[in-house]
């Protein structure tokens, strides 16, 4: 394939409500979408990175810089073979695994259309329909956030994730618990806690929790390897794993049971693929993780979770949990069995709404420039 033009577009999009997590609280979302045109086809991807650096140190400014300035001239200079080669071929960059998810999304997304199959198939997907979570931010109380979850649960939504931070933590998870007795309920960290915590684990035992992810640093594999071995609940790594070599010691150190991939942490779709099959190989069971994404970031995470592995519920809500409207048309839409539709046209399946992308557009660039 012989890209002819890459444009980002940075854009703002309002939340439907605020999100809040141990780290922060998110009104609207920033974020760039990368549209390439490639022998006559477009491809979209979206940059999971948000305006800050509370989740990771990546941001919209930082995936800009190194987007434009080093990833697109590396990527525009020859013909892809496969979009499976571009973790090799952007690797001189260290790091910066959203950045570098952008364009391969959309190289992904261009690749299945031209093979006339949906992202899905083009992987080796095996599932019509992925089982879907909700996450739930914090709330302004605990009565709130059991209202909350209560009216998610109303709707449908077979599994609920519960954010928690210091203070806000056992109670919350045993109000939610009592209002629900028999629902998969998760509880996640986002890294606000340390080892000195474990009574606060041990206590939440008796919840029957499904996971606990990421309970302690952002960057930590060994100290998840001293926590798992005292709790029976299982320990979800998600902020820990940017690599599927990151994905191997987690394991080998016994840190967690499960991890939560998210295609933007890992570098895009080529390691979340071998991430899936590594942990498929080991027994690990995975899910698909989600970054407030509208839904170009979305239908992508959706043919991801549609690998045999991803045995889990994914944190892939419908488009109006988050966006009302959506960038896409139609947008994500929840069945009443608990999941998502996987896209059946051929790449991510979408229809984005162009005049809506430009509407919420604050900063454009093209390449090559003209
Ligand atoms: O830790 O999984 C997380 C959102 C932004 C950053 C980190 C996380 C989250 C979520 C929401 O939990 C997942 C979603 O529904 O997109
Ligand atoms: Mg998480």
């Amino acid at each position: 394939m012989k890209i002819e033009k890459i444009e980002l577009f940075q854009i703002r999009i309002p939340l439907v409500a605020p999100f809040e997590t141990s780290f922060g609280v998110t009104t609207d979302r920033d974020s760039i979408i990368a549209r390439i045109t490639a022998d006559g086809v477009i491809g979209w991807g979206e940059c999971v990175a948000d305006g800050d650096p509370g989740y990771c140190y990546e941001t919209v400014h930082t995936a800009w810089h190194i987007l434009t300035d080093w990833l697109i001239p590396m990527l525009i200079k020859a013909p892809i073979d496969h979009p499976s080669d571009l973790p090799q071929r952007l690797a001189w960059v260290r790091g910066h695994p959203m950045a570098k998810a952008t364009l391969e999304s959309a190289v992904w997304d261009i690749a299945a259309q031209q093979a006339g199959l949906s992202l899905s198939k083009f992987i080796g997907g095996q599932r019509d329909r992925v089982v879907v979570g909700v996450s739930v931010g914090i709330q302004p109380t605990t009565q709130q956030l059991v209202d909350k979850v209560l009216s998610f649960r109303e709707i449908g939504y077979p599994r609920i994730k519960i954010k928690i931070k210091p203070g806000r933590d056992i109670r919350d998870a045993q109000a939610v618990r009592a209002a629900i007795p028999g629902i998969p309920l998760m509880v996640d960290a986002n890294s606000a806690y340390t080892l000195n915590d474990v009574g606060l684990f041990k206590q939440m035992e008796e919840l029957e929790l499904l996971m606990i992810e990421q309970p302690l640093g952002y960057d930590d594999i060994y100290e998840h390897s001293k926590l798992q071995p005292q709790l029976k609940t299982p320990i979800c790594l998600d902020e820990s794993i940017h690599s599927p070599a990151d994905a191997r010691f987690a394991i080998e150190l016994g840190a967690c049971k499960i991890i939560n991939i998210k295609q933007g942490r890992v570098g895009g779709l080529t390691n979340a693929i071998s991430v899936h099959d590594l942990c498929a190989e080991r027994n690990v069971p995975v899910w698909c993780g989600g970054m407030l994404e509208t839904g170009i970031g979305r239908a992508l995470n959706v043919a991801l979770a549609s690998l045999p592995n991803f045995v889990l519920p994914g944190d892939l809500s419908a488009s109006n949990r988050y966006y009302n409207p959506d960038l896409i048309d139609p947008p994500f839409h929840f069945n009443s069995d608990g999941t998502l539709s996987v896209p059946t046209a051929p790449g991510l399946g979408i229809n984005v709404v162009e005049k809506r992308l430009k509407h919420i557009t604050v900063r454009k660039a093209d390449f090559p420039s003209d």
